[in-house]
């Protein structure tokens, strides 16, 4: 009996988590190179986003994490020369910024309710953050909050979102869906999964002084020795 239980926690707790991730606390360095990046910041894989065509318009990972001023997004293309800012491609990253589906743009079909648009690309001419205007949640309607900072090499693109545009903080959770649309697009790319289970991202809060965990570990046994002795 324990032993089956055990293992349908551990089988629900494998489908139910793919794309959702725990922040990393970290400061990103926008110079176009994945050198900052690991892989327990990858919230998106290749299995977890449905190709698009042409392939460099499309992604084999999403990585993400955060600061306490940034939200910072890697986007790694597929084929060559995708990342460059200059394509024709549109590239969008939709955030529920606070969890409820009944506020942020739905084209009808979409669970999350996206507050924010991230939009990068068009021929160099998009590199800004944006709020949806609220009201009828399926208007494609969109007020301007901020530029975003950017850097991108080859096939891999930076981006840092500033968290005062989307009313974040270290420890919040946001939804995270994206879209590669735009001239030259055959075929667009979204995540995989069924919108109902886009990935949930939760922003990494400072990590606490080594001091802290010890005194933690020694609280702890310090009650295990008295219920020992009890
Ligand atoms: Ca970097
Ligand atoms: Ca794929
Ligand atoms: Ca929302």
């Amino acid at each position: 009996m324990k032993s089956w239980a055990w293992v349908l926690a551990a089988m629900l707790g494998a489908g139910a988590a793919r794309a959702d991730l725990i922040g990393t606390y970290k400061a990103i360095t926008l110079d176009g190179s994945l050198s900052d990046w690991t892989a327990a910041d990858l919230m998106y894989d290749d299995s977890a986003i449905t190709d698009g065509d042409p392939a460099n318009s499309s992604y084999a990972n999403i990585y993400v994490a955060n600061d306490a001023t940034y939200l910072y997004l890697a986007l790694e293309t597929k084929g060559s020369g995708g990342a460059d800012i200059n394509n024709s491609y549109m590239r969008e990253v939709y955030i529920d910024a606070d969890m409820d589906g009944g506020t942020g743009f739905d084209a009808g079909w979409m669970t999350g309710g996206y507050d924010n648009l991230v939009q990068y690309g068009a021929g160099g001419g998009s590199y800004s953050v944006f709020a949806h205007a609220g009201g009828d949640q399926t208007a494609w309607s969109w007020n301007w909050q901020s530029l975003i900072s950017y850097s991108y090499n080859g096939s891999f693109i930076e981006l840092a979102v500033p968290l005062s545009a989307l009313g974040l903080s270290p420890g919040d959770s946001a939804r995270l869906e994206f879209h590669v649309t735009g001239t030259g697009v055959a075929s667009e790319t979204w995540a995989s999964d069924p919108e109902s289970s886009v990935g949930t991202y939760t922003l990494g809060v400072v990590p606490e002084p080594a001091s802290l965990g010890l005194i933690g570990i020694g609280a702890l046994v310090v009650v295990f020795a008295r219920r020992r002795f009890a």
